[in-house]
């Protein structure tokens, strides 16, 4: 029934998406507005790192089952992967689901299904097939004619770790929403292709909201864990033990607090349902607010810790003071800066006016961001040398090697327990 497979959106999701289609021996016809990533593609290579990816596109593209273009063609599912970033004030801008929407229009003919992929505010699903629907008067689809639709329509979200996500997209259990029970039979169907996790049926307004619950959850876990590093900071208690002991309870298990909550997903999602349902979503917009405030209080640490170096005489002023900070990545061991906490803070830090070092070995120079800063890109060593304070920002496994000189250096403030 799915012999050609148009991918919207050739991202962290929809190349890994696409290729694993095409490994099955299906045609996959990416589509993206980025020529450079077309082009990159085309060739057999990649534009975002990811373990596994690179081997799997030149093989999909040399063996002529993946090809890139900017125009959507005929295709018998469409999938669409394209970003959902928030405008001001926390809303969502499904303005790139509304472009994919009218970029496939015109290509749409009877018997398609049409599944989004991106996580997405619930009743995107339903607006998307309403722009389907304005833009192609001749076919029908589910809001009107349900499961005799000419175009079936499905929310299918992913929930794959970046790093991980090839292995994650073949083995997860994914939920399958269909708009109709058709669109979820037919779904169920095309995912079967590659997906070796379970494929659970339920409707396009579950399946939204799960996504966005499951990175909801985590978020309210992990602003539980930054609201005790806080507690404990002032009642003098090292958050990290108690947290440890804690967890030997049987049915507790506490995440760990760090510098703040980055990346391109637990930091937003929890949004699209605040912005919904602003009265009832108390604890999730709290838990927002609450792991958005950690890296000002980081930062709070750092100019307390510069001012007692400056009173102790150890340094006469304060940009005669040296702060490194390590790490600047969103998460552990990887290269991703976007989003991320340990990048706000040392660019905070930068305006204290101090002399800051940045140690980050995931990547090989100063980022744009930082550059004409008074950062100075150091490896560990050398940002360990007359570091008068040390601020631990990320727990990347170099750091780990290197815990015990951490330790005997100037004073550390630990934002992610690297030295317990
Ligand atoms: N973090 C903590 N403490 C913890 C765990 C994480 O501070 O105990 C921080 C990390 O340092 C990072 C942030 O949270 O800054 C997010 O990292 P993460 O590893 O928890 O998650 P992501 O954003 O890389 O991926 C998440 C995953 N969702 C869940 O675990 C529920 C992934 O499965 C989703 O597919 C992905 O979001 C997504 O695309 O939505």
């Amino acid at each position: 029934m799915f012999e050609t497979i148009s991918m919207i959106g050739l991202g962290y999701i929809g190349l890994p998406t696409a290729t694993l289609f095409a490994s099955r021996r299906k045609t996959v016809i990416g589509v993206d507005v980025n020529p450079h990533a077309v082009d990159t593609i085309n060739q057999g290579k990649i534009h975002i790192v990811e373990p596994e990816l690179d081997i799997l596109v030149h093989a999909a593209v040399s063996e002529k089952y993946l090809r890139a273009t900017l125009t959507p063609e005929p295709a018998d599912a469409f999938l669409i992967a394209v970003p959902t970033p928030f405008l001001d004030g926390y809303k969502p801008d499904l303005s790139y689901i509304e472009a994919s929407a009218k970029a496939i229009a015109p290509v749409l003919i009877k018997g398609n299904l049409v599944i989004l992929e991106s996580t997405s505010p619930v009743g995107t699903t339903e607006q998307l097939a309403q722009w389907l629907a304005e833009a192609r008067p001749d076919l029908t689809f589910p809001q009107q004619a349900g499961e005799q639709a000419d175009v079936q329509v499905a929310y299918c979200p992913e929930r794959v770790l970046p790093g991980r996500v090839v292995h994650e997209l073949v083995s997860n259990d994914r939920v399958i929403g269909g708009m109709t029970q058709k669109a979820t039979e037919m779904a169920t169907e095309l995912y079967r292709i590659f997906v070796e996790g379970a494929l659970v049926p339920t409707n396009a307004r579950t399946a939204e909201m799960c996504k966005l619950t499951e990175n909801s959850f985590r978020d309210v876990n992990i602003a539980f864990a930054n609201e005790l590093s806080l507690i404990c900071d002032r009642l003098n208690i090292n958050v990290w033990e108690l947290i440890s002991l804690a967890n030997r309870h049987p049915r507790v298990n506490i995440l760990q607090p760090g510098a703040g909550v980055g990346g391109h997903c637990i930091a937003v999602d929890p949004w699209f349902i605040v912005d919904k349902t602003p009265e009832e979503a108390r604890i999730i917009r709290m838990a927002r607010e609450i792991n958005d405030h950690k890296p000002e209080w980081v930062v709070g640490k750092v100019k307390a810790a510069i001012l007692d170096v400056v009173k102790n005489g150890t340094a006469k002023h304060i940009e005669d003071v040296k702060v490194t900070c390590l790490g600047l990545a969103f998460k552990p061991d990887i290269d991703d800066l976007r989003e991320s906490p340990a990048m706000e803070i040392a660019k905070k830090i930068c305006e204290i006016g101090c002399s800051v070092s940045v140690v980050e070995p995931n990547v090989s120079t100063l980022p744009a961001s930082l550059k004409g800063s008074n950062a100075l890109y150091e490896d560990i060593q050398e940002g360990l040398q007359h570091a008068d304070v040390i601020v631990v920002l990320v727990k990347h496994k170099e750091f780990i090697a290197e815990k015990n000189k951490i330790n005997m250096h100037g004073k550390v403030i630990d934002a992610v327990g690297l030295l317990e």
